[in-house]
C-alpha cells in the first residue's frame, strides 16, 4: 500500500500547485479530532470538500484500514491521490493553497509551531481517551505550562497582533486555533492569562468563511472526540 501511495504522489506532484479542480475528500470517524483544522483551512480558502464518515462497524470490518498507509484514519483524497497522517495532510494543503510562509525560514517556523501543537494534541488525546475521569483537574491545572509557549511565540510575531508566523495565515494557524478552541471547551477560561492567544483565537475565528463554517451544523454537531468526551 505504501508503494501505491508514493506512486500517486509522484504523479500528482507534476501537476501545477494551482490545480484545485479535483475534489478534496476527508475520510474519518464522526469527530472533529484530527480533521477540524483541515476543515477550517478548506472552508477559509473557499474550497469544497466531501466527507466520508466512517462508523465503528465499517472500521472494524477492516477493509478500509488495509488501504491506509499506517492502518489509521484520517485518510485524505484529492482526485485519485490518497494520503494519510493528519499533519502531512495539513502540509499538503499548506503547499496547495500557499499557506506555508514566504521563505524557508518562515516554513521552518510554521513546522515548528505545528509540531508543538502536535505535542499538545497528543497530550490532550491521551487525557481524553485514557484519563478523562481520573486526571481532569490535573490536566487543566497543567495547561498553562503548555500554553505559555504559544503565547510567547505569538508575542514575538508583530507583537501578537496577526498570525503565529509571518504576515499571512498558514496551516499552523488553523491547527493551533482548533487546538486552543477545544481546550476552551474543556476549560472555558483557560486563556484568561494569555491575552494574545485569546485575541488571536477570536481574530482567526471571525474571518468570514471560518465564522460561517464554525456556525454551521457540520461543525457544531460533530463531536470533538470519538468517545464524545470534551
Ligand atoms: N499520526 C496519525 C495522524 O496524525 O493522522 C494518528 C492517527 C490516529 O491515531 N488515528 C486514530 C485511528 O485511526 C483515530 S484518531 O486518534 O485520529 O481519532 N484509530 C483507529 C485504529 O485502528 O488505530
Amino acid at each position: 500500500m505504501s508503494c501505491a501511495v508514493a506512486t500517486l504522489y509522484r504523479e500528482n506532484a507534476e501537476r501545477p500547485a494551482t490545480t484545485f479542480c479535483m475534489t478534496f475528500k476527508i475520510i474519518y470517524f464522526n469527530a472533529r479530532g484530527r480533521c477540524e483544522a483541515m476543515r477550517m483551512l478548506l472552508a477559509d480558502q473557499g474550497a469544497q470538500w466531501e466527507e466520508e464518515v466512517v462508523t465503528f462497524d465499517v472500521w472494524q470490518a477492516g477493509d478500509l484500514k488495509k488501504t491506509c498507509a499506517f492502518g489509521q484514519l484520517p485518510k485524505f483524497c484529492h482526485g485519485d491521490f490518497e494520503m494519510n497522517q493528519s499533519n502531512a495532510i495539513l502540509r499538503f494543503l499548506g503547499r496547495q493553497f500557499d499557506l506555508y510562509g514566504k521563505t524557508h525560514q518562515e516554513a521552518a517556523l510554521i513546522d515548528m509551531v505545528n509540531d508543538g501543537a502536535e505535542d499538545l494534541r497528543i497530550t490532550y488525546f491521551t487525557f481524553i481517551y485514557k484519563e478523562y475521569e481520573t486526571a481532569k483537574s490535573k490536566y487543566i491545572e497543567d495547561l498553562p505550562s503548555h500554553l505559555k509557549y504559544f503565547e510567547c511565540l505569538l508575542s514575538k510575531n508583530h507583537g501578537g497582533s496577526g498570525f503565529i508566523v509571518g504576515d499571512q495565515i498558514s496551516f499552523a494557524d488553523y491547527n493551533l486555533v482548533d487546538l486552543l478552541m477545544i481546550h476552551q471547551v474543556l476549560a472555558n477560561d483557560c486563556l484568561k492569562d494569555f491575552p494574545l492567544l485569546k485575541a488571536y483565537v477570536s481574530r482567526i475565528c471571525s474571518r468570514p468563511k471560518i465564522a460561517a463554517f464554525l456556525a454551521s451544523d457540520d461543525h457544531k454537531k460533530r463531536p470533538i472526540s470519538g468517545n464524545g468526551k470534551q
